[in-house]
């Protein structure tokens, strides 16, 4: 069993990302051989090239995309990807695409291959809070869980893969109550990759 598991460097007025953050914690749990961890770009035509590298060299029978998202206090397990990139802010190579398709004549939506409702129900069983999303927004971390998809999809690559959406960290909250501890954001992902080894 390999596991993928991708962050994100910060952006916009973010200093931090705990999808970044939560990388080397997880590298101090499990064996190399079965996970490999990135950490992605946050710009909209380069984000997929460094995954379709992993996916072919790596070979990695799951692919977990981590990305934060300030307006979630759950851990958000993301249900479809649609194909379209519409940004309010800019990424961080200063792109702002309005209405656009990611992939031209590609399909409309990709519905994540991850077992997010058993997955819902392993972190509610450890008290960690969690929900199933039914948008990943348009910004990046859209983009990346369509491309990802897309390509296992036209390649016939028997991978589970989806996006998984964090909350802030408790030291970033900005004001709001919306985050989580990382030692709680780590035991949450720890859960599902447990899961995935324990399968195999
Ligand atoms: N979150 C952004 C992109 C990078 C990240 O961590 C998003 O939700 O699209």
């Amino acid at each position: 069993m390999k596991i993928l598991v991708t962050g994100f460097e910060p952006f916009l007025s973010l200093t931090r990302n705990p999808s970044k953050e939560v990388l080397p914690m997880l590298e101090k749990e499990v064996n190399k051989e079965h996970l490999k961890t990135m950490v992605l770009p946050v710009v909209f035509d380069r984000v997929f090239d460094p995954v379709k590298e992993a996916i072919d060299d790596f070979k990695p029978d799951v692919v977990l995309h981590l990305g934060v998202a300030e307006s979630r206090d759950k851990i958000s397990l993301e249900r479809v990807a649609i194909n379209v990139k519409d940004a309010r802010g800019v990424d961080n190579m200063g792109n702002q695409p309005v209405d656009e398709p990611i992939l031209k004549d590609r399909a409309s939506a990709y519905f994540s291959t991850l077992p997010i409702r058993k997955l819902e129900g392993l972190l509610k069983d450890a008290s960690i809070p969690v929900e199933i999303s039914n948008s990943a927004g348009t910004y990046v971390c859209n983009n990346i869980m369509y491309h990802t998809l897309s390509y296992l999809e036209q390649q016939k690559l028997d991978v589970m893969a989806g996006f998984i959406h964090l909350p802030l960290m408790k030291d970033q909250n900005k004001g709001t109550n919306k985050s989580m501890e990382l030692r709680m954001i780590k035991e949450g992902i720890m859960r599902m990759i447990e899961y995935f080894l324990d399968e195999s």
